[in-house]
């Protein structure tokens, strides 16, 4: 094509690049598609953003032909962008499953985290760049975060120094992005990084009209902790889909009607939220457990239409499991999972099915695969997966009363209690189940999982900040990053949760809709956020 404004985008449909798509549409770029190798070869400029495993991905790339048009392309110096996975396939190998070869552009092994002192695997945030030379793509970066998600990374060595751009420590010094003349590729995804990502990409996409900046140097970071708005959805009684809020999981209004708190648009608020700085949105379609949630359009569109201009992580939840519908059609969880991510979502959230999948792996010690948590964590990798535990407390008076993992109480409970466990509840709070926060949390890590939503339906919506408790004991217990939610009612409960447990985010939902400046908070308490 001769048009300077469109963009060639490998897509090999492995997975979810909508928000590619939106985020180069967003800058006013048409988007061709690869369809055969020769189209790499005729590209102008070539977006990859690799998603999915790294063996399958070089699989197709293999079968197809592309992986040698893509050699050449970048053999040839022609504009290129590798994001995430497209980075990763340039070098020699992955030991994603494998040792499996990549197209061995760049010297290295991609290897995979390890989760020793303290440092989560997956590596899910933001983090700020060391920039190791000039790249321009990122001349707008300077100490900004930017989003990473994986779990595997190629490390910088004497081999491939000629091609590291920049660097980000997580435990190590992986390598943040590459570059050599018109070829660049990301570890982060620019798609899901803010304006500053946006930014990124316009450098890409047109770098003569951007002016060239001395970069900044980045100043090293630790991964920021996150501040996550929700949203919770519902259809209210004349078949609207709104934001509604909870009081210890009640969304209904006290008054005579009895009507579900209507709080506005769930495309609107979420547009806000983003505006206001929100580090990733999640939308919980909180009856989803009685709803098919693909019956539920709107829910689908309030995706589409978000993922259009909101350029963080979006997580949606609610109903994900198997289904039959009225008609007598099967629907998979993963069939209900793919759609929420062909719309939109980058993560989905799994509540009741995941309790229900812990106490059966509890039972007979088989992992069988069927569980919507393992077959959605197979295809689109852990990091994709949620579960979103809704505890409420039990209070014992001595840690033998229950088979349940305990904790000492510091106020004593009605009777005196001194002990207390957290009981997991199904369908949005309403069935307290025979499982514990404690046991599920290690057991759903064990299956899949790759991040813990930790809500507590006794500090929900009551403003009096967070279950340090509770969060402590679970973040404690598992190696993958654990988000804080309910009870957020003052900016303080976020530096409390950040300074008094391991939570790698904190979830709200009231104190934005009332629009308090938590960012502002933290940093001054010296607490790493992104701005
Ligand atoms: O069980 O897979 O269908 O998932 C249902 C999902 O919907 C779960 O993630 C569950 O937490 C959520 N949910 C179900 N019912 C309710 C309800 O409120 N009636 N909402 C509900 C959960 C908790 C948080 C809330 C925080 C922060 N709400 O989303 O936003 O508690 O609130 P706060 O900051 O105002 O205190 P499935």
């Amino acid at each position: 094509s001769s048009s300077g404004s469109v963009v060639t985008l490998l897509d090999y449909g492995a997975g979810n690049v909508r928000s590619v798509r939106n985020a180069i549409r967003y800058l006013g770029y048409e988007i061709e598609d690869v369809r055969t190798p020769k189209d790499i070869l005729n590209a102008d400029r070539l977006i990859f953003p690799g998603v999915g495993a790294f063996a399958s991905a070089m699989d197709v790339l293999t079968k197809t032909g592309m992986a040698e048009a893509l050699c050449t392309h970048i053999e040839n110096d022609r504009p290129f962008l590798g994001i995430c996975l497209g980075l990763q396939l340039l070098f020699d190998s992955s030991e994603e499953n494998g040792p499996v070869n990549g197209l061995g552009l760049i010297p290295g092994v991609v290897g995979r985290f390890n989760s020793l002192n303290g440092f989560r695997v997956p590596h899910i945030g933001w983090n700020a760049l060391q920039i190791a030379k000039d790249s321009e793509i990122l001349d707008d970066i300077g100490d900004r975060h930017v989003y990473f998600v994986h779990s595997y990374r190629a490390m910088p060595s004497n081999d491939n120094k000629e091609w590291v751009s920049s660097t980000c420590n997580y435990g190590d010094d992986f390598i943040a992005s590459i570059r050599r003349g018109n070829v660049h590729a990301v570890q982060f995804h620019p798609e899901k990084s803010g304006d500053v990502g946006l930014s990124v990409l316009r450098r890409f996409l047109n770098p003569k009209s951007q002016g060239s900046k001395k970069p900044t140097q980045g100043k090293a970071s630790k991964l920021a902790k996150r501040v996550i708005a929700c949203l919770d959805v519902r259809t209210n009684d004349k078949g609207d889909l709104v934001v509604t809020k909870g009081d210890q999981y009640d969304v209904r209004e006290q008054t005579k009607e009895n009507e579900v708190r209507n709080l506005g648009k769930p495309v609107e608020l979420a547009g806000q939220y983003y505006q206001d700085g929100a580090d990733e949105v999640s939308f919980l379609n909180i009856t989803g457990f009685r709803d098919f949630p693909l019956g539920d359009l709107p829910m689908l569109q309030v995706l589409r239409h978000t993922s259009e201009n909101v350029f963080v992580p979006l997580t949606v939840g609610g109903g994900i499991r198997d289904f039959t519908d009225a008609n007598g059609r099967y629907y998979s969880s993963l069939e209900v999972a793919s759609e929420y991510f062909r719309s939109g979502a980058d993560k989905i959230s799994i509540g009741s099915d995941a309790v229900y999948a812990a106490e059966e792996y509890i039972k007979t010690k088989v992992k069988t695969g069927k569980s919507s948590l393992e077959q959605i964590s197979k295809v689109y990798g852990n990091q994709a997966v949620v579960v979103s535990i809704d505890p409420r407390r039990v209070y014992v008076q001595g840690p033998n009363d229950v088979q349940f993992k305990t904790i000492r109480v510091p106020k004593p409970g009605p009777n005196g209690e001194e002990y207390a466990w957290y009981q997991c509840t199904v369908n949005g709070g309403r069935e307290g189940r025979s499982i514990g926060a404690y046991e599920l949390a290690k057991v759903v890590e064990e299956l899949g999982a790759g991040e813990i939503l930790l809500n507590c339906i006794d500090c929900d919506g009551q403003g009096k900040g967070f279950d340090i408790d509770l969060i402590k004991l679970i973040s404690d217990a598992v190696s993958i990053p654990v988000i804080a939610s309910s009870g957020a009612g003052a900016v303080e409960h976020f530096s409390e949760v950040f300074m008094k447990t391991n939570a790698s985010a904190a979830l709200a939902a009231g104190i934005f809709h009332r629009k308090e400046s938590v960012k502002a908070h933290l940093l001054k308490e010296g607490i790493e956020v992104r701005i």
